[in-house]
């Protein structure tokens, strides 16, 4: 791995968030351990565990498999263990790769098969943990919604050294962390994985059971683009941004008043699983300080709390001369 330690960098800016695809470039880059860096021509996937007929691919191999794109937000989820802190690093990109659930039927998937567990070539150390490899899991079941690939590019090019080349697993609507880069192993099981990554973090405490829950579905969540914090001309503007989550957003708001009120705004639809545009005309009443805020509401109803979450509302506070 070179370097084999923690790496995170290309943050930026939420009023920097501009394009509706972010170039490979520009993507932000997250690694706990450090980046391996395999030989593709050496390289090769398995996949084992519960399936009727265990597998190795080469990339040539995986590469002459029907080739699927799919538009999805791409979000980290943040500090492994801080359920409470929302760090607002998002992109949007298209994936290209092979459909993973045609490649699993093809092998047989055993009944008893539960959880696909996914592992990435980086290993060593994190924070106060040390992992043989990056392992995830994720349900079986979430396959059967479609859009998991085995991705070799993404936006039309091959995956950088720092993005996971030559292969990552996508999972559309799930957190940055379950999206396994430098993908070597995917094994079947009947339980959760028991390494450090799906069991001491990325689990976040569950209000409803009193459990846990692991951190899997990226919940509504929304970010104000324009306008940037600071001084601001006493115009009319618009006050635009990003909203997405896993079951898609079914409508955003905009709030003047840090949060106490709340107007509807305009939402263009999504494509696949990508995040959404957002819209506010506005015409400050004079000149004041304003607290703007966003908060997006899924498909299902879940609304963005205002504090102490991942996916809390985001704000800007702007000037009027
Ligand atoms: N093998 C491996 N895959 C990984 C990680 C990692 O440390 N090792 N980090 C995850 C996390 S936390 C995030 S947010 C995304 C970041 O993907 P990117 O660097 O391509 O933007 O990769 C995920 N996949
Ligand atoms: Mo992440």
């Amino acid at each position: 791995m070179n370097p084999a330690r923690y790496q995170r960098s290309n943050e930026r800016r939420p009023h920097q968030v501009i394009e509706p695809i972010t170039s490979q470039r520009d993507l932000f880059v997250l690694a706990h351990m450090g980046i391996p860096r395999p030989d593709a021509a050496a390289w090769q996937l398995q996949i084992a565990g519960l399936v009727e007929r265990a597998q190795t691919l080469t990339l040539d191999d995986i590469m002459r498999l029907p080739a699927r794109e799919v538009e999805t937000f791409h979000q980290c989820a943040g500090a492994p263990r801080r359920p409470d802190l929302a760090v607002r690093r998002i992109a949007n990109v298209v994936w290209r790769g092979a459909d993973l659930a045609a490649l699993l039927r093809a092998s047989g998937v055993q009944a008893e098969a539960r959880f696909l567990w996914s592992y990435g070539l980086d290993h060593g150390r994190y924070e106060d943990v040390s992992a043989k490899w990056y392992v995830k899991d994720m349900p079986l079941a979430r396959l059967a919604e479609g859009g998991v690939l085995l991705a070799y590019a993404v936006n039309g090019e091959p995956l950088s050294p720092e993005h996971g080349h030559p292969l990552r697993l996508v999972v559309p609507g799930y957190y940055g962390t379950n999206t396994v880069k430098w993908l070597w192993r995917i094994e079947l099981s009947e339980r959760r994985a028991t390494g450090p990554f799906t069991t001491v973090l990325y689990n976040d405490p569950d209000p409803m059971t009193g459990g846990t829950r692991p951190v899997w579905e990226a919940p509504p969540e929304s970010l104000i683009v324009a306008p940037a914090p600071g001084p601001l001309a006493a115009s009319a503007m618009e006050i635009w941004g990003w909203a997405w989550a896993a079951a898609g957003v079914a409508n955003t708001e905009v709030s003047l008043d840090g949060g106490k009120s709340w107007s509807p705004a305009q939402l263009q639809p999504r494509r696949q699983w990508s995040w959404q545009r957002f819209s506010f005309d506005w015409q400050p009443s004079g000149p004041g300080n304003f607290t703007l805020a966003a908060r997006a509401t899924d498909a299902r109803g879940a609304a963005q709390p205002l504090e102490k979450a991942r996916n809390a509302v985001h704000t800007v506070e702007v000037t009027i001369a």
